[in-house]
């Protein structure tokens, strides 16, 4: 099945009692049994649930991989990912990467004796330093948060798996519509559904893809041993939501490049990072890799003062100041104070995060009052 197809039909089958198309929403904590043991496949709703069922196999599909795994946040999966390691256990990650995530690694793992590098991956042969017999996991983003790097994910798997390492691809920005990781070689792909997956900017989720039968084993024990699980009504949104990810996705990709145009020629504009633009240094790795370039970006004023970017995100009207991103309205941010304030100054600094930085979640509006917005914000 092609993707269109798979985002309105794949994991979702007529509920067997009424036969509902849309799958329901089972709210329920738990199962009844005939007798201990005797049930229908249903023990209790940590464990499983079928609104969580279909939603799974949906996103697996998307991702074509066999395992879906759905989390009560993106962080929530990214925390059971670094659950599969041990102490002594070391990571190599990206350097430009979702503030949050640091945080998680360095303020909550590393105390349990699991230790992170950071490594810029715009070449992807830089891992080989930080690499060696400890190195379990290697961690990527690609394209980065908020300074959409790049990273060559076939290249990075190669080297990962000739340590004896696996590959996770946080794939939030890109979605799975328009990058595939599994089938570059990833070993896992994670995703904070609360993004461009469920779409409209009312749900908190996470998941976990692979195609690996020993991962999905240690995934579900780790789901539900640490319950860190969605709830059902959220299920129920994000399966709706994934009905029209191709569209969004379409819309988020066409107005991107009419903003990048727009940006590009504005005679405020300093840095603009975007991997559609030639001038991008992995722009051929992204044309490789990637169906299309997305809807997130980022750019510095000519003037380069933070007082001057926090203006303009106040200048706004129709681009909201919000955290967040991959929703159908669109949304601006200062990294810096925002979402990745939680890395501390001089790290953001080295991996070319400046606090003039103001970052964009292109939605689905119409292009021309996206322009007019950002003609007024900059005027
Ligand atoms: O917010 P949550 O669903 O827990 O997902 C965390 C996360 C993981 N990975 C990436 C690339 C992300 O961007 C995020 C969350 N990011 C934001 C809230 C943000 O505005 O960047």
């Amino acid at each position: 099945m092609k993707f269109a197809t798979k985002a309105v039909h794949a994991g979702v089958e007529p509920d067997p009692s009424t036969g509902a198309i849309m799958t329901p929403i089972y709210q329920t904590s738990t199962y009844v049994q005939a007798s201990p043991g005797k049930h229908k496949g249903y023990e209790y709703a940590r464990t499983q649930n079928p609104t969580r069922d279909a939603l799974q196999a949906s996103i697996a599909a998307l991702e074509n991989g066999k395992y879906g795994f759905c989390f009560a946040s993106g962080l929530g999966a990214t925390d059971t990912v670094i659950k599969l390691l041990n102490p002594g256990d070391e990571v190599v990650a990206c350097n430009d990467l979702y503030g949050g995530t640091y945080r998680l690694f360095k303020r909550v793992f590393e105390k349990y004796g699991i230790k992170f590098h950071f490594v810029d991956m715009s070449k992807a042969e830089n891992i080989h330093t930080f690499l060696n017999e400890k190195t379990k996991l290697v961690w990527i983003e690609t394209p980065t948060n908020p300074l959409l790097n790049i990273i060559d994910i076939e290249q990075v798997a190669k080297i990962t798996h000739s340590f004896g390492a696996l590959l996770c691809v946080d794939n939030t920005f890109a979605s799975p519509y328009l990058q595939t990781p599994l089938e570059l070689g990833a070993d896992m792909v994670m995703h904070s559904v609360t993004k461009y997956i469920s779409g409209h900017s009312d749900v908190v989720m996470g998941a976990l893809i692979t195609n690996n039968d020993d991962l999905a084993k240690q995934f579900a024990f780790l789901q539900n041993a640490c319950g860190a699980v969605p709830a059902p009504q959220d299920c129920f949104l994000v399966l709706r939501g994934i009905k029209t990810l191709h569209l969004r996705m379409q819309a988020h990709c066409a107005n991107g490049e009419k903003i990048v145009q727009y940006l590009t020629n504005h005679p405020k504009i300093g840095q603009l990072w975007h991997p559609s633009l030639p001038s991008h240094p992995n722009h051929e790795i992204a044309k490789k890799q990637m169906r299309g370039f997305g809807g997130m970006m980022s750019f510095t004023l000519k003037d380069d003062s933070v007082e001057s970017a926090i203006k303009v995100l106040e200048n706004f009207k129709l681009f909201s100041l919000a955290e967040s991103l991959g929703g159908v309205e669109s949304l601006c941010g200062h990294p810096a104070t925002m979402t990745h304030a939680s890395i501390p100054k001089a790290e953001r600094e080295k991996a070319g995060l400046r606090d003039s930085l103001i970052r964009l979640s292109v939605g689905i509006e119409d292009a021309e009052d996206l322009i007019a917005d950002l003609a007024q914000a900059l005027g």
